[in-house]
């Protein structure tokens, strides 16, 4: 996954502090009009449209809304998973467009004990499909779903195949051709990473109409590519109450004018199929992006959104992703009038900060999804829930 003719120490050469330019952070709270945003009615009406549009326009490409039908089919449902401790359902979401159909499958374990509906967690899984084994054969701490279930969670997840396959070639043959083949054509038209929200978009539509799932409380995340994908979904779409970030790095959490670990070129170069074809016009050249990315956590707010990295990960850039974190929770603070803030420097691994609007953490470590981050993530969910952890 580097850049061809790039070996792996070279790469390394972008993860040196001092080697980050000087660069101006664009203004979240002046709209393109050059209006003053202070008020929530004007970040809602004004400004949170705009900064969404502009993402589609320049990063991930077109959302389209247009769906003929969509319905749900349980094929499969076990009142007695996990030992007894949760219902299992699989649940293929078929989509209808034009006569086109593309069927997901949503994989969900609900909790049997529990407070009824119950929350959930939806993760975009990206990786190997035995990730999120269903028959539970293969347990992988990516996806922790007994864990998940023990704190009265539902654990749901999907993989990114049925909707775009992340693959250069192979990307556009499930949604983006059967559903939105214009979108292709388009500069601006939807492409894997925006495939992948949209995925996790016709999850919520499912939870929606699910009783034993309270789609009031539901968390969306991701890892790395997938984390760029969660914080899309949570940005764009507003049904989401806490939206999680795990080593999203470039794309995703971190400040793409820093330019540190993954750049804007390099992501476009290695993965031209995850964007929309406008963003290669900001390769070695950020400064003209009219956003940055803590402008995507801004899109969030007033819900709830977590940011995490690793503390080897320099690809990612976790002083990037802070960053991004803390400029872009202003909304939640200056507009929306929150409590708490971020400590002005990064914490140490092993710290987490969980203020009532936002999280972070820093594991210590490499690249990866763990059982240590959904602990984490469960402890902020419990806390901004007011769910006591003991159940
Ligand atoms: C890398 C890529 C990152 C990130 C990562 C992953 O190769 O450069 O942007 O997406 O893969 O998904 O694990």
């Amino acid at each position: 996954s580097l850049l061809p003719g790039l070996t792996f120490g070279q790469r390394n050469t972008n993860e040196i502090e001092s080697k980050v330019p000087e660069y101006s952070i664009p203004d979240i709270f002046v709209n393109l009009k050059g209006q003053e945003i202070n008020t929530i009615q004007d970040w809602v009406h004004l400004r949170r449209p705009e900064i969404v549009n502009l993402f589609e326009d320049n990063v991930y490409g077109n959302m389209p809304e247009a769906i003929d039908a969509i319905n749900f089919t349980t094929v499969n449902e076990n009142k007695m998973a996990m030992n007894g401790m949760a219902t299992l359902k699989e649940v293929d979401i078929e989509v209808t467009n034009k006569t086109q159909k593309v069927t997901m499958r949503l994989i969900l374990f609900i909790p049997n004990k529990t407070i009824s509906p119950a929350p959930v967690f939806l993760l975009i899984n990206h990786r190997d499909p035995e990730n999120i084994d269903p028959t539970r054969k293969t347990k992988m701490g990516f996806w922790p779903a007994e864990e998940i279930v023990k704190r009265g969670y539902a654990a749901a997840t999907f993989h990114v195949k049925d909707v775009s396959d992340d693959d250069k070639v192979t990307f556009s043959e499930d949604i983006l051709s059967k559903l939105y083949p214009e979108e292709l054509e388009k500069e601006n038209g939807l492409r894997g990473l925006g495939a992948w929200a949209w995925g996790a978009m016709r999850a919520m539509d499912y939870f929606e109409t699910a009783p034993e799932i309270d789609a009031e409380k539901a968390a969306v995340i991701g890892h790395s590519r997938g984390g760029k994908a969660s914080l899309w979904t949570g940005a764009s779409d507003p049904r989401w109450a806490i939206t999680i970030s795990n080593e999203s790095g470039c794309g995703g959490a971190a400040m793409s004018r820093r330019q540190f670990g993954e750049t804007v070129k390099i992501i476009n170069t290695v993965f031209p199929y995850w964007f929309t074809d406008n963003f290669s016009k900001y390769n070695d050249n950020e400064a003209l992006l009219p956003i940055d990315q803590h402008m995507l956590i801004a899109s969030i707010a007033p819900r709830a959104v977590y940011v995490a990295s690793a503390s080897e990960d320099l690809w990612a850039d976790p002083k990037g992703e802070y960053t991004s974190l803390q400029l872009g929770t202003r909304v939640h603070r200056e507009i929306y009038n929150m409590e708490g803030n971020f400590p002005k420097e990064i914490n140490a691994a092993g710290n987490p900060v969980h203020l009532p609007y936002a999280g972070h953490h820093i594991r210590e470590g490499k690249h990866n999804l763990t059982p240590y981050d959904w602990n984490l993530f469960m402890d902020f969910a419990d806390k901004h829930y007011g769910i006591n952890s003991e159940n």
